[in-house]
């Protein structure tokens, strides 16, 4: 009973210092658009564990709302859909970049100008949460 009192304690310290062993994220920027318009969230998540790793959401405190999409091409039209997660396989790496996988983040609730750094908060399927720190960049940056 003990011990799993102390496994339970470990969980906890490690989820609340954002500390994930397994995931790395990478070049995260933040894609500003003039006005109101939403910007647009690109970095890249590597799995360095063993078990797939399931992307569910993200937040951040300088937007109201933090979406996932996935631009596609379908007969020429340029659309973007809403998805729900992204497994990362392990060993893998998904990029979200200009043209496929971005967060969409909406209704800025605080201004935000080029060069500074917006902190946004992945979630994850197993409870896991990851703070990265996206930095802001003009709109001709793919
Ligand atoms: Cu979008």
């Amino acid at each position: 009973m003990l011990r799993f009192r102390y496994l339970s304690l470990a969980l906890l310290l490690a989820v609340s210092t954002g500390a994930l062993a397994d995931l790395e994220a990478k070049d995260a920027r933040l894609r500003l658009l003039p006005g109101n318009l939403p910007a647009a969230g690109y970095f890249s998540l590597t799995n360095t564990g063993s078990q797939p790793i399931v992307l569910i959401g993200a937040q951040s405190p300088a937007y109201a709302e933090v979406m996932m999409h996935r631009s596609a091409v379908e007969n020429g039209t340029a659309s973007m859909q809403h998805v729900e997660q992204v497994e990362v396989a392990p060993g893998a790496t998904v990029n979200f970049a200009s043209g496929g996988y971005h967060l969409m983040l909406m209704q800025r609730q605080q201004p935000v100008a080029l060069g500074d750094q917006v902190e946004v908060t992945l979630q994850f399927a197993d409870g896991q949460s990851l703070p990265v720190t996206f930095t802001a960049v003009s709109p001709t940056t793919q």
